[in-house]
């Protein structure tokens, strides 16, 4: 009998709709040799843990509000991510800012995703601020997560226009279809081990990559 190599094991945190993991499970045992272990919510009502149990991916809530201090909360995020052994966590939609405990115990295989061409708008409400600055073109950016809020060193971009009739939320439907590509395209990276964190810059097959990270203005197809 052959004996296959070990999956990679990935966690997924997630707040909401989970789209972003969708397209995580979409492209699993074809494009991304990996297996999602667990989706951990921190939001009971999040609709993501119906599409993780849609796929019998096995999912955990755990609820901030159940917690006096985000230390707390945090070190039941990391009970859960241990118990797994996971090799990767993965932020997809993730709304709690993590403390530096936590950052630093994943520092290299702990990965977010961010509605903005970063170092841009970090933080909230990403869309809105790049209307109000009149800019042309906005985007989304995958990042290794350092313990200072979206600044950790870029792995891949995709810009979108900005266009003269969008509102927040018509701009952030452009953005998001581009998250679907690029996101898949790093983790799958990741997990065939062509991506590092080497200091403050992301490797990609022992390179460094640009600091916008490797940026794509249409992108298509993982590769
Ligand atoms: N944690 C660290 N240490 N570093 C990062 O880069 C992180 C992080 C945790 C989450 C995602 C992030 C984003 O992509 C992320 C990156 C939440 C907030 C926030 O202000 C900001 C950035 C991000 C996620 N959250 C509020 C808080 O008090 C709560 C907001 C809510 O619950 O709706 O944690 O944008
Ligand atoms: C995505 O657009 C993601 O970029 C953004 O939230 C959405 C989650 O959608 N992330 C943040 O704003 C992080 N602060 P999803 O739950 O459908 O993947």
């Amino acid at each position: 009998m052959i004996e296959e190599a070990p999956k990679p094991k990935v966690v997924v945190l997630i707040s909401g709709n989970g789209s972003n993991l969708q397209a995580l499970i979409d492209n699993l045992g074809t494009e991304i040799p990996a297996d999602i272990v667990c989706v951990i919510s921190n939001r009971p009502d999040a609709a993501g843990l119906d599409r993780a149990k849609n796929a019998s991916i096995h999912t955990r809530v755990i609820d901030h509000a159940d917690f006096e201090q985000r230390e707390l909360f945090d070190a039941a995020l990391i009970r859960e991510i241990d118990k797994h052994a996971a090799d990767l966590i993965v932020l997809a939609g993730f709304m709690r800012i993590l403390s530096n405990d936590f950052v630093r115990r994943y520092q290299g295989r702990l990965l977010n995703i961010h509605p903005s061409l970063l170092p841009k708008y970090p933080g909230l409400s990403t869309h809105q601020r790049a209307l109000d600055a009149k800019d042309k073109k906005h985007g989304v950016t995958v990042h290794f997560v350092i313990p200072e809020l979206d600044a950790g060193p870029n792995i891949i971009q995709a810009e979108v226009p900005v266009l003269k009739q969008d509102d927040a939320e018509s701009l952030a439907n452009r953005v998001q279809k581009q998250e679907y590509v690029i996101y898949p395209i790093a983790v799958k990276w990741f997990v065939e081990g062509r991506l590092q964190l080497h200091g403050d810059r992301a490797l990609l097959d022992q390179e460094v990559l640009p600091e916008s990270g490797l940026y794509l203005d249409s992108p298509h197809t993982l590769h």
